[in-house]
């Protein structure tokens, strides 16, 4: 029987469609899951949606739809989504699953036998966009949320509570005997130094609102989202209603997460487990975040990128290879549409599509187009072979660390040792001398030997282009890693010619997804050249959107400034300091709709806070705050 392999990603909160930022999780798992299995395993992966919480119900109220409308037809986008993506998730789980719902009931019953169960009073601050409790240390004077930087709740509520307290010493003894639970390193150590901090005990329902998994026994309470989403690793593969297939892939060989949500997976859900009497993942990988100009890809900081849009122009496979050779995993990584042609230019059509393509000339022009049979190879040949073997044990290595950059880097050496080799041997000289056939035939054989190798290895980033390799060297399509040594490849097959496979991307000629559309590259030399002129990518830095005012009042103290309250839709209601005071009378104001910089960092204006700005047109003395001329729905984006 063949070994299991489990990955998982985390389940994506359904609020809103996901972007690259998000995707990147997904891609990269699809990779440790195509990697694990050409390997030979028999793998499950998991990938799915967190559908429950005070979030989610916001935002279908938004939407005036009933939460699990909204929840059914977002959860049908991300399955589209991943299948577009070429994502081989094993399966797709909903929190809102009967089965994982029953699960979650089943899981809380286990924890509460063992005594890990309470009932008290909970008055703290939550942060309703991460779903998350705070201590008043962890929300600073701003009262603003560590992690995402927006405005945090009071609660008053009687909530149950998880004793996580209790497993902070066995927390410790899994952390130190067992480096590799957290990784990378970093992570781990920011994890060890909140357990030396000592953990508290964790709010575990909510009453102010019912979207969610009832409480056992008392269904007024409903669990929290986190809890009921941990639950999800173990309520998809089978706890407690399929044990057999349970056993079979638990415990988990890697959960893939974003750092944001370490805490969670390293500390809560290990204690969790641990309290219903079950195994432990084996690691918790958190990589970094994709970044546009060093800020967080996210929906709601309005840089989300849709993916689609990326792989319509380069394709699916160049946005993978560019995904994980460039973006350093475990580490935060600009994502950059100027390095991700940089790369298909440089790596993909010069170095592999070159290889590929001197190939099969050769082999073409100088044994119609058959694989030949090698023979003795000479110094040359043994460098390569070696450099080939070389290659494929730290492939390996690299790829079983989730060393991905690495991993392509030392392919590559092979790729461009290939085309070195051929400049080497010189076949085209070999071709005119008739007693150096047998030579030229060995030559011939170990390059197209090369390619088939080097794209047995690309397979898990880039699947597509290494089946079109594999039918150009004249076989069916990638095979498994049982065939990664050298001399698999069986002579005599014929060879099939194609198109490039990554045609050189010309930038004169080039439609960029990310900047000005159609931008020719002579209009963008001479914008180049107006140094006081900025990019647009500059200028969608910020966000504007039409607020409408709810309210208006003077400040005590001060004769310029005016208190509003803003609303802007899906990002709520905001309270923004104006200084209009001078112009406006403050009940002339409601009503009004205007336009609003929204992700400016928050500010304290004569004690009041203010998040964000109106934008206003200044005449000499006279100020006129910018409104819209037609009727425009509040939180409508202006680009
Ligand atoms: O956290 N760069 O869901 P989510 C890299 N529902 N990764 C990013 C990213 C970025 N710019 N933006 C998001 C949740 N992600 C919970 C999980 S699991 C039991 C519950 C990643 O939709 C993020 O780090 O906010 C996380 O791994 C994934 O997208 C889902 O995030």
């Amino acid at each position: 029987m063949k070994d299991t392999f489990y990955v998982t990603t985390p389940i994506y909160y359904i609020n809103s469609e996901p972007h690259i930022g998000s995707a990147y999780t997904t891609i990269v798992a699809d990779v440790v899951a195509r990697y694990k299995r050409l390997d030979g395993y028999d793998v499950f992966f998991l990938t799915g949606t967190d559908e429950h919480g005070q979030k989610v119900l916001q935002a279908a109220e938004a939407r005036n739809m009933s939460p699990q409308a909204f929840c059914d037809e977002l959860a049908g986008k991300f399955q589209k989504l991943w299948k577009e993506l070429k994502i081989t998730n094993n399966q797709f789980v909903r929190t809102t699953d009967e089965i994982h719902m029953n699960t979650v009931q089943h899981f809380i019953k286990k924890m509460k036998e063992n005594g890990d169960i309470y009932k008290g009073q909970y008055e703290g601050w939550y942060c309703v966009p991460c779903e998350t409790f705070w201590t008043e240390e962890d929300i600073g004077k701003e009262k603003i949320c560590p992690s995402c930087g927006r405005e945090v709740k009071r609660v008053k509520e009687e909530n149950y509570f998880f004793r996580l307290s209790k497993y902070n010493d066995a927390l410790l003894k899994l952390f130190r005997e067992n480096p590799n639970f957290v990784q990378p390193d970093f992570r781990r150590n920011e994890m060890l130094k909140i357990l030396e901090g000592g953990l508290r005990d964790l709010s575990i329902t909510r009453t102010s609102f019912k979207w969610g998994v009832p409480m056992p026994d008392d269904p007024e309470h409903v669990i929290y989202v986190w809890v009921d989403a941990l639950i999800n690793y173990i309520s998809a593969i089978g706890y407690p209603h399929d044990m057999e297939k349970f056993e079979k892939y638990w415990p988990a060989d890697v959960h893939l997460i974003g750092k944001e949500i370490n805490r969670f997976h390293s500390l809560i859900w290990p204690a969790m487990l641990m309290s219903a009497g079950l195994p432990l993942p084996k690691q918790v990988y958190a990589h970094g975040w994709l970044t546009v100009n060093g800020q967080k890809i996210s929906k709601s900081l309005g840089n989300a990128i849709d993916p689609r849009e990326f792989v319509k122009t380069y394709g699916n496979d160049a946005v993978r290879y560019y995904l994980l050779k460039d973006i350093q995993f475990g580490r935060d990584g600009d994502f950059s549409e100027e390095n991700l042609i940089t790369r298909i230019n440089a790596d993909l059509a010069n170095d592999l599509g070159n290889l590929l393509h001197r190939t099969q000339a050769m082999i073409k022009k100088f044994n119609d187009d058959i694989i030949p049979e090698p023979f003795e190879n000479d110094t040359v040949d043994k460098g390569l072979i070696s450099l080939a073997k070389k290659t494929v044990t730290a492939y390996k290595e690299y790829m079983d660390k989730l060393k991905f950059t690495q991993a392509l880097e030392t392919i590559w050496e092979l790729v461009k040792y290939g085309n070195k080799y051929i400049d080497l041997t010189e076949p085209w000289k070999l071709g005119k001398l008739p007693d150096k056939k047998e030579r030229l035939n060995t030559v011939l054989y170990n390059l197209a030997e090369v390619l088939r190798l080097v794209s047995l290895m690309i397979a898990p980033i880039m699947p597509d282009t290494a089946n079109e390799i594999f039918k150009r060297i004249g076989k069916q399509a990638v095979e498994n890693f049982e065939t990664l040594e050298w001399g698999r490849l069986e002579a005599g097959l014929s060879i099939v010619h194609g198109s490039p496979l990554f045609p050189r991307i010309d930038l004169k000629e080039h439609r960029w997804v990310s900047r000005v559309s159609e931008e020719s590259a002579s209009e963008k030399a001479e914008i180049e050249e107006t140094a006081n002129l900025i990019e647009i990518r500059d200028f969608a830095q910020v966000e504007l959107r039409i607020g409408k005012i709810l309210e208006a009042e003077k400040i005590k103290k001060s004769k310029k400034l005016l208190k509003l309250q803003i609303d802007l839709g899906d990002l709520g209601r905001r309270q923004i300091v104006a200084g209009i005071a001078q112009h406006y009378e403050p009940e002339k104001l409601i009503g009004l709709k205007v336009v609003v910089v929204t992700n400016l960092k928050p500010a304290r204006l004569m004690d009041e806070e203010s998040k964000g700005m109106l934008l206003a047109a200044k005449d000499g003395q006279k100020l006129t705050v910018l409104t819209v001329h037609r009727d425009v729905e509040p939180g409508a984006k202006i680009s």
